[in-house]
């Protein structure tokens, strides 16, 4: 029972009370004039329905500080964190003791040598050939004598007329044919600094006697340089033409051998 209940009970006991001594007084004054009525307390209800629930209570106070609990299991490991400044250079350190050899490397590829050998010695048998020739050029030509059109190569070699003829064309060229006084001019010199006195030279009446021709079969006849007295065609057997050291021209015979001067067009070298 609520303090409310009590409260109010008590309260209705009191009035009850106090109405029973006034009807006490009042029975004692009238005796019979009036009915007495005694009023006693009822019974006790029935117990009333039950409230609805009442809106939560304030906060409590803050209770005591517990006691400290016991350490948690290990945390997992952080992410590397970031690298830290260069620190300043250490101490030269003392030098190490020699290590121990390595192991014995393979064997290498077989060295190419031969083959290189082989051309080493096929330069060595070519610069010997090139020396020998250098050293035929040497004997065989005196030098180049050239004028505007052409080149003369006097060759010290002995052939005879028709061998040498040969020789100049074998080299593009012919026996040298003067057919002007300039050219004759340069033949004589040539002839003269090399020290010689009489060489062949591309002039022949091989072809009708008497009818003196030049090697290319064209006529000598715009220009000649015959010495005194020639041509004589002596013994009735020459047939073959040489130049002296002066640059005269005699008939001389074709099987002798003696040098002999090829001459080459420039525009054809
Ligand atoms: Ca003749
Ligand atoms: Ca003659």
């Amino acid at each position: 029972m609520s303090r409310e209940k009590v409260l109010l009970s008590l309260m209705l006991m009191s009035v009850l009370s106090s109405l029973t001594r006034h009807t006490v007084c009042a029975e004692q004054l009238t005796e019979e004039s009036c009915t007495v009525q005694i009023l006693v307390p009822g019974l006790k209800g029935d117990p009333g329905e039950k409230g609805e629930k009442g809106a939560p209570g304030r906060p409590g106070r803050v209770g005591p500080t517990g006691e400290t609990g016991q350490p948690g299991p290990k945390g997992q490991k952080g992410i590397m964190g970031r690298y830290g400044k260069v620190g300043p250079s250490g101490i030269k350190g003392v030098k190490g003791d020699m290590g121990d050899p390595g192991p014995r490397g393979d064997p290498g590829a077989p060295c190419e040598c031969t083959p290189r050998r082989n051309v080493i010695g096929e330069m060595d048998l070519l610069l010997a050939h090139l020396s020998s020739e250098l050293k035929f050029i040497k004997n065989a030509v005196a030098g180049i004598k050239e004028t505007d059109t052409k080149v003369y190569l006097l060759v010290k070699e002995e052939k005879r007329h028709a061998d040498a003829e040969l020789y100049c064309q074998a080299r593009g060229g012919h026996l040298a044919m003067p057919k002007d006084e300039g050219a004759n001019a340069a033949l004589g010199e040539y002839i003269t600094t090399a020290g010689l006195s009489r060489v062949y030279i591309g002039i022949h009446d091989l072809n009708q006697e008497g009818v003196f021709t030049y090697v290319d079969l064209s006529p000598v006849t715009a220009f000649s340089k015959w010495r005194n007295g020639e041509p004589d065609n002596a013994c009735d057997a020459e047939d073959c033409v040489e130049m002296l050291a002066s640059g005269e021209w005699t008939d001389v015979a074709c099987q002798p051998t003696m040098y002999f001067i090829c001459e080459f067009d420039k525009d054809r070298i």
